[in-house]
């Protein structure tokens, strides 16, 4: 190690090692914590009581992990056996809150990068909410709805002793959305025997959800890089959008972005994407993947001047002026970052969690792209979520309009606030370092005055 290092990249950098070294297997989770612990150092440095309090070997280890078996039958009858997960994370700030995934690629490293950076996005809200983040390897694709229930229940019958309103309150991420929160908060209530309408957000509207839950990550997602773009004289108004996924972050995207006047010519799903030049028709794909649960590949079928490409990646090779990748993590990587800046991208949003890889937030920081971090940039649906848990303690519901405004206002203060604290710990502009350092300090805050625990 270099003798140039300062104090407080010596400590995060030992801190990170430290965590590759004690769980070796985790890789998605080790580079989540690199991206966070290495832009805290300017903060470190001026703060050397968070090095004396342990905070970053505390902050990396979660409070609590709960694994456990899933047994469930399926229509045929076959006992089948899934492992399920939640890790709670930290909970300085409030009750652990994150979504569930239910995805054949979950593992613990998945689940721990998510809920780790949740802690920051949680914060970043202002919002009473700790972090954490669950899930399953369970494949919800091709399952009847019986199948799903029965899953559903099982998991449940496990979890609901660990969650509570006011202990941990899960809701959706990828393959969870309102049918499996309806299937898990059912089996909550009966198991529990009392209707504590608090302990999921994502619900119904008719059993205590909020209106704008379902938008809110994805209309969140455009009113932040609205944010991004003002900074530069620009808006979404006659610009080309390319949006990967076409689950529930990527369709409110598209169509707060086709509100605002953008014209978006593709979406995906993980078999391919599709690319329509008069502009991807949001009534087909909601019909397509809400209601019918089919794949993006039959969008081609009612709009004949589109076409399907096979491979998802390949989408960052369109040319656009905004990316806005909403499907999973590390889904662009150095060389897509490389194509999409050659191609003149004044602008990306990550909708989805981590989609860049490292390597690809160094490309375009490095060539001046606007870059809106997922931590940031999404944190709309935990917010909403936040919202719809203060609506359920108050037994009243708000407008969809003021839900809406109260949302685009958390986009606006958290970007804001990045700015000001990139500003301050010497990154202007930098909305990575901004966003990690704005979120870090408050939960060390609050560490620092709860005592070691
Ligand atoms: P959905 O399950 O509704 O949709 C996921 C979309 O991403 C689908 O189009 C899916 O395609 C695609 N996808 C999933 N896995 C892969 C993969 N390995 N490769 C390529 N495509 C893939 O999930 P959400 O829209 O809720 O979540 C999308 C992202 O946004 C995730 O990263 C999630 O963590 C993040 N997020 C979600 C929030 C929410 O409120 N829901 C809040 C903040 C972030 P296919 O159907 O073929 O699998
Ligand atoms: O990644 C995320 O922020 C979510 N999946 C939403 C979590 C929530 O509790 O609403």
């Amino acid at each position: 190690m270099s003798l140039t290092l300062t104090a407080g990249q010596k400590y995060a950098h030992e801190v990170y090692e430290a965590v590759v070294r004690r769980d070796p297997g985790e890789p998605e989770f080790h580079q989540a914590v690199y991206e966070i612990l290495h832009s805290l150092a300017p903060v470190l440095d001026q703060h050397p009581e968070f090095a004396q309090a342990g905070l970053l070997e505390r902050l990396v280890e979660p409070e609590r992990i709960i694994m456990f078996r899933v047994p469930w039958v399926d229509d045929q009858g076959n006992v089948r056996v899934n492992r399920g997960f939640r890790v709670q994370f930290n909970s300085a700030i409030g009750p652990y809150k994150g979504g569930l995934r239910f995805h054949p690629t979950v593992n613990l490293s998945i689940i721990k990068f998510l809920g780790f950076e949740q802690i920051f996005k949680n914060s970043l809200t202002g919002l009473p909410i700790g972090g954490g983040k669950g899930g399953s390897d369970f494949d919800p694709k091709g399952k009847s709805d019986g199948e799903v229930m029965r899953f559903c229940q099982s998991f449940m019958t496990e979890l609901y002793r660990h969650i509570g309103p006011d202990i941990d309150v899960p809701a959706g991420d990828i393959g969870v959305g309102a049918r499996e929160i309806g299937y898990m908060f059912g089996q909550y209530r009966r198991i529990r025997g009392g209707n504590e309408a608090g302990v999921f957000t994502g619900k119904g509207i008719d059993y205590g959800g909020s209106l704008v839950r379902k938008e809110a990550t994805g209309y969140g997602l455009v009113y932040f890089v609205e944010e991004m773009l003002k900074t530069r004289g620009e808006s979404f108004a006659g610009k080309t959008v390319v949006v990967s996924g076409s689950g529930n972050v990527a369709i409110y995207a598209i169509e707060k972005a086709q509100q605002l006047g953008a014209r978006v010519v593709a979406c995906s799903d993980s078999g391919g994407y599709v690319y329509d030049p008069d502009g991807i028709r949001l009534d087909t794909v909601k019909r397509l993947k809400e209601v019918e649960r089919k794949r993006i590949s039959e969008y081609v079928n009612h709009h004949p001047k589109a076409t399907y490409h096979p491979d998802c990646r390949d989408i960052w090779n369109i040319p656009c002026h905004i990316a806005l990748p909403c499907a999973t993590q590390n889904e662009i990587d150095k060389k897509a970052a490389e194509t999409l800046a050659a191609n003149g991208v004044i602008a990306v949003g990550e909708g989805a969690n981590m989609p860049s890889t490292l390597e690809a937030i160094d490309v375009f920081l490095g060539k001046g792209v606007l870059f809106g971090p997922a931590k940031a940039a999404n944190a709309g649906g935990v917010a909403v979520s936040a919202l719809e848990m203060s609506q359920n303690s108050m037994r009243f519901s708000w407008t969809f309009e003021e839900v809406d405004a109260k949302l685009k206002q958390i986009m606006t203060n958290i970007h804001r606030n990045s700015l000001e604290a990139a500003e301050a710990y010497g990154h202007p502009g930098n909305l990575v370092v901004g966003a990690n350092i704005a979120g870090f300090l408050k939960v060390a805050r609050i560490m620092l005055a709860n005592g070691i625990i």
